[in-house]
Protein backbone atom coordinates (compact mmCIF):
# COMPACT_ATOMS: atom_id res chain seq x y z
CA UNK A 1 0.00 0.00 0.00
CA UNK A 2 1.13 3.73 -0.70
CA UNK A 3 1.84 5.73 2.34
CA UNK A 4 0.84 9.52 2.38
CA UNK A 5 4.66 10.07 2.25
CA UNK A 6 5.52 8.37 -1.03
CA UNK A 7 1.93 10.12 -2.26
CA UNK A 8 3.29 13.95 -1.28
CA UNK A 9 7.30 12.52 -2.45
CA UNK A 10 5.10 11.62 -6.07
CA UNK A 11 3.45 15.06 -5.88
CA UNK A 12 6.53 16.88 -5.23
CA UNK A 13 8.18 15.01 -8.38
CA UNK A 14 5.34 15.83 -10.46
CA UNK A 15 5.46 19.25 -9.26
CA UNK A 16 9.36 19.69 -9.70
CA UNK A 17 8.60 18.39 -13.57
CA UNK A 18 6.36 21.05 -14.24
CA UNK A 19 8.30 23.53 -12.75
CA UNK A 20 11.56 22.50 -14.82
CA UNK A 21 9.21 22.82 -17.97
CA UNK A 22 8.06 25.88 -17.61
CA UNK A 23 11.46 27.24 -16.71
CA UNK A 24 12.86 25.51 -19.95
CA UNK A 25 9.90 26.89 -22.17
CA UNK A 26 10.68 30.59 -21.12
CA UNK A 27 7.15 30.15 -19.22
CA UNK A 28 7.41 32.30 -15.83
CA UNK A 29 6.60 31.32 -12.61
CA UNK A 30 3.98 32.83 -10.62
CA UNK A 31 2.93 33.24 -7.15
CA UNK A 32 0.24 30.66 -7.47
CA UNK A 33 2.42 27.98 -9.02
CA UNK A 34 4.33 25.53 -6.88
CA UNK A 35 8.52 26.30 -6.79
CA UNK A 36 11.57 24.31 -4.91
CA UNK A 37 12.17 25.91 -1.28
CA UNK A 38 15.47 26.78 -2.86
CA UNK A 39 14.29 28.62 -5.88
CA UNK A 40 11.81 30.74 -3.25
CA UNK A 41 14.85 31.26 -0.93
CA UNK A 42 17.20 32.44 -3.47
CA UNK A 43 14.07 35.42 -5.22
CA UNK A 44 13.66 36.64 -1.86
CA UNK A 45 17.19 37.03 -1.10
CA UNK A 46 17.96 38.90 -4.84
CA UNK A 47 14.87 40.85 -4.88
CA UNK A 48 14.99 41.95 -1.08
CA UNK A 49 18.82 43.12 -1.37
CA UNK A 50 17.27 45.08 -4.55
CA UNK A 51 15.04 46.57 -2.79
CA UNK A 52 17.35 47.43 0.23
CA UNK A 53 19.50 48.79 -2.58
CA UNK A 54 17.05 50.92 -4.12
CA UNK A 55 15.87 52.31 -0.86
CA UNK A 56 19.42 53.30 1.23
CA UNK A 57 20.49 54.15 -2.81
CA UNK A 58 18.51 57.25 -2.18
CA UNK A 59 20.99 58.51 0.33
CA UNK A 60 23.89 59.37 -1.64
CA UNK A 61 21.97 61.99 -3.89
CA UNK A 62 19.55 62.68 -1.25
CA UNK A 63 22.63 64.65 -0.06
CA UNK A 64 22.66 67.25 -2.80
CA UNK A 65 18.86 68.02 -2.98
CA UNK A 66 19.00 70.73 -0.66
CA UNK A 67 22.07 72.46 -2.98
CA UNK A 68 21.54 71.26 -6.30
CA UNK A 69 22.96 74.55 -8.38
CA UNK A 70 19.92 75.41 -9.48
CA UNK A 71 16.04 75.11 -9.55
CA UNK A 72 15.66 72.63 -12.31
CA UNK A 73 18.61 70.07 -11.31
CA UNK A 74 16.74 70.46 -7.90
CA UNK A 75 13.83 69.48 -9.47
CA UNK A 76 15.29 66.75 -11.70
CA UNK A 77 17.46 65.46 -8.57
CA UNK A 78 14.16 65.04 -6.52
CA UNK A 79 11.85 63.28 -9.10
CA UNK A 80 15.10 60.75 -9.48
CA UNK A 81 15.37 60.18 -5.64
CA UNK A 82 11.73 59.81 -5.96
CA UNK A 83 11.84 57.35 -8.32
CA UNK A 84 13.98 55.06 -5.98
CA UNK A 85 11.80 54.97 -3.64
CA UNK A 86 9.37 53.78 -5.87
CA UNK A 87 11.50 50.97 -7.54
CA UNK A 88 12.69 49.76 -3.92
CA UNK A 89 8.43 49.39 -3.15
CA UNK A 90 7.89 47.56 -6.32
CA UNK A 91 10.50 45.17 -5.14
CA UNK A 92 9.24 45.19 -1.53
CA UNK A 93 5.70 44.14 -3.16
CA UNK A 94 7.65 41.33 -5.63
CA UNK A 95 9.48 39.66 -2.43
CA UNK A 96 6.40 39.60 -0.78
CA UNK A 97 4.54 37.52 -2.97
CA UNK A 98 6.76 34.98 -2.20
CA UNK A 99 5.82 34.98 1.40
CA UNK A 100 8.62 37.48 3.35
CA UNK A 101 6.52 40.48 5.00
CA UNK A 102 7.64 43.99 4.58
CA UNK A 103 8.04 43.76 8.50
CA UNK A 104 10.54 40.95 8.66
CA UNK A 105 12.88 42.41 5.27
CA UNK A 106 12.85 46.00 7.08
CA UNK A 107 14.49 44.42 10.53
CA UNK A 108 16.42 42.34 8.15
CA UNK A 109 18.30 46.02 7.04
CA UNK A 110 17.94 47.95 9.80
CA UNK A 111 19.40 45.42 12.23
CA UNK A 112 22.32 44.87 10.05
CA UNK A 113 21.44 41.36 8.54
CA UNK A 114 20.70 42.11 5.09
CA UNK A 115 23.22 42.99 2.35
CA UNK A 116 22.56 45.93 0.06
CA UNK A 117 24.11 47.30 -2.85
CA UNK A 118 28.36 48.06 -2.15
CA UNK A 119 28.00 51.22 -4.14
CA UNK A 120 25.67 53.18 -1.75
CA UNK A 121 28.34 53.10 1.07
CA UNK A 122 30.64 55.72 -0.83
CA UNK A 123 30.44 59.68 0.22
CA UNK A 124 29.07 62.49 -2.58
CA UNK A 125 31.57 65.44 -1.64
CA UNK A 126 30.41 67.26 -4.79
CA UNK A 127 27.58 68.11 -7.37
CA UNK A 128 29.88 66.41 -9.76
CA UNK A 129 29.31 62.71 -8.10
CA UNK A 130 25.53 63.05 -9.17
CA UNK A 131 26.26 63.33 -12.79
CA UNK A 132 28.95 59.92 -11.77
CA UNK A 133 26.40 57.76 -10.05
CA UNK A 134 23.88 58.85 -12.77
CA UNK A 135 25.94 57.97 -15.38
CA UNK A 136 28.07 55.10 -13.77
CA UNK A 137 25.70 53.65 -11.29
CA UNK A 138 22.38 54.04 -13.38
CA UNK A 139 24.43 52.87 -15.89
CA UNK A 140 25.06 49.96 -14.51
CA UNK A 141 22.43 49.18 -12.93
CA UNK A 142 20.60 48.93 -16.46
CA UNK A 143 23.05 46.64 -17.88
CA UNK A 144 22.82 44.41 -14.75
CA UNK A 145 18.71 44.62 -15.01
CA UNK A 146 17.46 44.49 -18.56
CA UNK A 147 18.04 40.67 -18.40
CA UNK A 148 16.27 40.57 -15.07
CA UNK A 149 13.17 42.08 -17.44
CA UNK A 150 13.41 37.95 -18.31
CA UNK A 151 13.64 36.48 -15.20
CA UNK A 152 11.68 33.47 -14.90
CA UNK A 153 9.63 34.47 -11.47
CA UNK A 154 7.11 36.61 -13.15
CA UNK A 155 6.60 39.67 -10.40
CA UNK A 156 10.56 40.12 -10.51
CA UNK A 157 11.11 40.42 -13.93
CA UNK A 158 7.46 43.03 -14.70
CA UNK A 159 9.13 45.13 -12.02
CA UNK A 160 11.79 44.88 -13.75
CA UNK A 161 10.26 46.31 -17.38
CA UNK A 162 8.90 49.73 -15.38
CA UNK A 163 12.51 50.29 -13.13
CA UNK A 164 14.76 49.81 -16.60
CA UNK A 165 12.31 52.51 -18.33
CA UNK A 166 13.16 54.82 -15.41
CA UNK A 167 16.91 53.99 -15.25
CA UNK A 168 17.83 54.86 -18.67
CA UNK A 169 15.94 58.51 -17.90
CA UNK A 170 18.12 58.23 -14.92
CA UNK A 171 21.52 57.61 -17.05
CA UNK A 172 20.96 60.12 -19.27
CA UNK A 173 20.28 62.94 -16.29
CA UNK A 174 23.78 62.25 -14.81
CA UNK A 175 25.61 61.98 -18.36
CA UNK A 176 24.13 65.15 -19.18
CA UNK A 177 25.12 66.93 -15.93
CA UNK A 178 28.99 65.33 -16.56
CA UNK A 179 28.59 66.90 -20.13
CA UNK A 180 27.76 70.74 -19.23
CA UNK A 181 30.85 70.00 -16.23
CA UNK A 182 32.96 69.25 -18.96
CA UNK A 183 31.94 71.78 -21.20
CA UNK A 184 32.40 74.63 -18.33
CA UNK A 185 35.86 76.09 -16.47
CA UNK A 186 38.42 74.22 -16.21
CA UNK A 187 37.38 74.13 -12.14
CA UNK A 188 34.55 72.17 -13.29
CA UNK A 189 36.57 69.91 -15.45
CA UNK A 190 38.62 68.62 -12.64
CA UNK A 191 35.49 68.22 -10.37
CA UNK A 192 33.46 65.79 -13.07
CA UNK A 193 37.38 63.99 -13.58
CA UNK A 194 37.48 63.66 -10.16
CA UNK A 195 34.06 61.99 -9.29
CA UNK A 196 34.59 59.49 -12.53
CA UNK A 197 37.87 58.55 -10.55
CA UNK A 198 36.01 57.59 -6.90
CA UNK A 199 33.16 56.09 -8.83
CA UNK A 200 34.62 54.42 -11.50
CA UNK A 201 36.21 51.17 -9.98
CA UNK A 202 33.12 50.59 -7.04
CA UNK A 203 30.59 50.59 -10.04
CA UNK A 204 32.48 47.39 -11.59
CA UNK A 205 32.57 45.67 -8.44
CA UNK A 206 28.71 46.65 -8.13
CA UNK A 207 28.68 43.89 -10.69
CA UNK A 208 29.35 40.86 -7.57
CA UNK A 209 32.71 39.10 -7.36
CA UNK A 210 34.29 37.01 -10.44
CA UNK A 211 32.28 34.52 -12.11
CA UNK A 212 34.72 32.08 -10.08
CA UNK A 213 33.94 33.13 -6.43
CA UNK A 214 30.25 33.55 -7.49
CA UNK A 215 28.92 30.76 -5.18
CA UNK A 216 25.33 31.76 -6.76
CA UNK A 217 25.23 32.14 -10.39
CA UNK A 218 25.11 29.23 -11.71
CA UNK A 219 22.02 28.12 -10.09
CA UNK A 220 20.63 31.39 -10.54
CA UNK A 221 21.03 30.60 -14.34
CA UNK A 222 20.10 27.42 -14.42
CA UNK A 223 16.74 28.58 -13.44
CA UNK A 224 16.93 32.09 -15.65
CA UNK A 225 16.69 34.07 -12.90
CA UNK A 226 20.43 35.61 -13.82
CA UNK A 227 21.42 35.39 -17.71
CA UNK A 228 24.44 36.17 -17.78
CA UNK A 229 27.80 35.95 -15.70
CA UNK A 230 28.58 39.05 -13.31
CA UNK A 231 32.01 39.09 -16.06
CA UNK A 232 30.19 39.25 -18.57
CA UNK A 233 27.63 42.10 -17.82
CA UNK A 234 30.64 43.82 -16.13
CA UNK A 235 32.35 43.72 -19.57
CA UNK A 236 29.14 44.43 -21.65
CA UNK A 237 29.53 47.57 -19.46
CA UNK A 238 33.13 48.90 -19.81
CA UNK A 239 32.46 48.57 -23.43
CA UNK A 240 29.64 50.93 -23.21
CA UNK A 241 31.39 52.98 -20.96
CA UNK A 242 34.25 53.59 -23.59
CA UNK A 243 32.61 55.45 -26.51
CA UNK A 244 30.33 57.82 -24.14
CA UNK A 245 33.28 58.42 -22.09
CA UNK A 246 34.84 59.79 -25.15
CA UNK A 247 32.06 61.67 -26.30
CA UNK A 248 32.61 63.52 -22.68
CA UNK A 249 35.88 63.94 -22.72
CA UNK A 250 36.82 62.30 -19.72
CA UNK A 251 39.15 58.92 -18.98
CA UNK A 252 38.16 56.29 -17.57
CA UNK A 253 41.15 55.72 -14.09
CA UNK A 254 42.26 52.40 -15.47
CA UNK A 255 45.74 52.63 -17.36
CA UNK A 256 45.28 48.79 -18.62
CA UNK A 257 41.88 49.73 -20.00
CA UNK A 258 42.69 48.64 -24.05
CA UNK A 259 40.69 46.68 -26.65
CA UNK A 260 42.22 43.54 -27.61
CA UNK A 261 41.37 42.27 -31.26
CA UNK A 262 41.43 38.65 -30.35
CA UNK A 263 39.20 38.60 -27.69
CA UNK A 264 36.46 40.93 -29.19
CA UNK A 265 36.71 42.70 -25.78
CA UNK A 266 38.36 45.34 -23.83
CA UNK A 267 41.38 44.20 -21.24
CA UNK A 268 40.97 45.88 -18.30
CA UNK A 269 42.94 46.29 -15.08
CA UNK A 270 41.98 44.27 -11.67
CA UNK A 271 39.30 45.65 -9.44
CA UNK A 272 40.50 45.70 -5.47
CA UNK A 273 38.22 42.62 -4.44
CA UNK A 274 39.82 43.30 -0.93
CA UNK A 275 38.06 47.00 -0.59
CA UNK A 276 34.92 45.56 -2.12
CA UNK A 277 34.13 42.38 0.41
CA UNK A 278 35.47 44.91 3.30
CA UNK A 279 32.55 47.00 1.97
CA UNK A 280 30.38 43.82 2.31
CA UNK A 281 31.22 43.28 5.75
CA UNK A 282 30.01 46.33 6.54
CA UNK A 283 33.28 48.55 6.69
CA UNK A 284 32.60 50.46 3.91
CA UNK A 285 33.29 54.25 4.18
CA UNK A 286 29.55 55.35 4.71
CA UNK A 287 27.89 51.66 5.81
CA UNK A 288 27.68 52.96 9.52
CA UNK A 289 26.18 56.40 8.31
CA UNK A 290 23.82 54.64 5.74
CA UNK A 291 22.19 52.29 8.42
CA UNK A 292 21.82 54.78 11.23
CA UNK A 293 20.16 57.32 9.36
CA UNK A 294 17.59 54.45 7.65
CA UNK A 295 17.04 53.44 11.19
CA UNK A 296 16.53 56.47 12.49
CA UNK A 297 13.79 56.91 9.20
CA UNK A 298 12.07 54.19 10.31
CA UNK A 299 11.50 54.86 13.78
CA UNK A 300 10.44 58.74 12.93
CA UNK A 301 7.71 57.41 10.36
CA UNK A 302 6.30 55.38 12.82
CA UNK A 303 3.23 57.49 13.39
CA UNK A 304 3.21 57.61 9.78
CA UNK A 305 2.56 53.68 9.90
CA UNK A 306 0.59 53.42 12.52
CA UNK A 307 -2.13 56.14 11.37
CA UNK A 308 -2.17 54.50 7.94
CA UNK A 309 -3.07 51.19 10.19
CA UNK A 310 -5.54 53.24 12.11
CA UNK A 311 -7.40 54.38 8.90
CA UNK A 312 -7.42 51.10 6.88
CA UNK A 313 -8.73 49.59 10.00
CA UNK A 314 -11.39 52.24 10.10
CA UNK A 315 -12.11 52.15 6.45
CA UNK A 316 -12.70 47.93 6.73
CA UNK A 317 -15.03 48.43 9.69
CA UNK A 318 -16.97 50.64 7.13
CA UNK A 319 -17.57 48.65 4.24
CA UNK A 320 -18.19 45.81 7.00
CA UNK A 321 -20.97 47.95 8.24
CA UNK A 322 -22.05 48.30 4.35
CA UNK A 323 -22.19 44.84 3.45
CA UNK A 324 -24.30 44.14 7.11
N1 LIG B 1 26.96 44.58 -3.24
O1 LIG B 1 27.08 34.76 -5.85
P1 LIG B 1 27.00 36.21 -6.14
C1 LIG B 1 20.27 50.97 -8.20
C2 LIG B 1 26.81 39.50 -2.69
S1 LIG B 1 20.13 49.70 -7.04
C3 LIG B 1 26.61 43.86 -2.15
O2 LIG B 1 27.51 36.70 -7.44
P2 LIG B 1 24.27 36.83 -6.94
C4 LIG B 1 20.19 52.37 -7.82
C5 LIG B 1 25.68 38.59 -3.10
O3 LIG B 1 24.44 39.10 -2.65
C6 LIG B 1 20.84 48.34 -7.89
N2 LIG B 1 26.59 42.49 -2.15
O4 LIG B 1 25.47 36.68 -5.91
C7 LIG B 1 19.51 52.76 -6.68
C8 LIG B 1 26.09 37.30 -2.44
O5 LIG B 1 25.82 37.33 -1.04
P3 LIG B 1 24.65 36.41 -0.35
C9 LIG B 1 21.04 47.12 -7.11
C10 LIG B 1 26.90 41.88 -3.32
O6 LIG B 1 23.05 37.19 -6.19
C11 LIG B 1 19.56 54.09 -6.28
C12 LIG B 1 27.60 37.33 -2.56
O7 LIG B 1 27.97 38.69 -2.73
N3 LIG B 1 20.97 46.06 -8.06
O8 LIG B 1 20.47 50.64 -9.31
O9 LIG B 1 24.21 35.67 -7.86
C13 LIG B 1 20.26 55.05 -7.01
C14 LIG B 1 28.11 36.50 -3.71
O10 LIG B 1 27.72 37.04 -4.97
C15 LIG B 1 27.23 42.58 -4.47
C16 LIG B 1 20.58 44.80 -7.75
O11 LIG B 1 20.36 44.49 -6.61
C17 LIG B 1 27.26 43.99 -4.41
N4 LIG B 1 27.59 44.76 -5.47
O12 LIG B 1 24.70 38.09 -7.86
C18 LIG B 1 20.91 54.65 -8.18
C19 LIG B 1 20.42 43.86 -8.92
N5 LIG B 1 27.50 41.69 -5.45
O13 LIG B 1 23.34 37.02 -0.81
C20 LIG B 1 20.87 53.31 -8.60
C21 LIG B 1 19.83 42.52 -8.55
C22 LIG B 1 27.35 40.48 -4.92
O14 LIG B 1 24.83 35.02 -0.89
N6 LIG B 1 20.82 41.63 -8.05
N7 LIG B 1 27.00 40.59 -3.63
O15 LIG B 1 24.88 36.57 1.12
C23 LIG B 1 21.66 40.89 -8.83
O16 LIG B 1 21.65 40.99 -10.05
C24 LIG B 1 22.57 39.92 -8.15
O17 LIG B 1 22.09 39.70 -6.85
C25 LIG B 1 24.06 40.40 -8.10
C26 LIG B 1 24.87 39.37 -7.31
C27 LIG B 1 24.62 40.49 -9.51
C28 LIG B 1 24.19 41.77 -7.40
Amino acid sequence: MTSPADLSAVDDADALARFDELVAHEQRIEPRDWMPDAYRKTLIRQISQHAHSEIIGMQPEGNWITRAPSLKRKAILMAKVQDEAGHGLYLYSAAQTLGVTRDTMTDQLISGKAKYSSIFNYPTPTWADMGAIGWLVDGAAIVNQVPLCRASYGPYGRAMVRVCKEESFHQRQGFEILLTLMQGSEEQREMAQDAVNRWYWPSLAMFGPPDDQSPNSAQSMKWKIKRFSNDDLRQRFVGMLVPQAEILGITLPDPELKWNEETGAYDMGEIDWDEFFEVLRGNGPCNAERLERRRTAHEEGAWVREAAAEYARKQALRTEGQVA
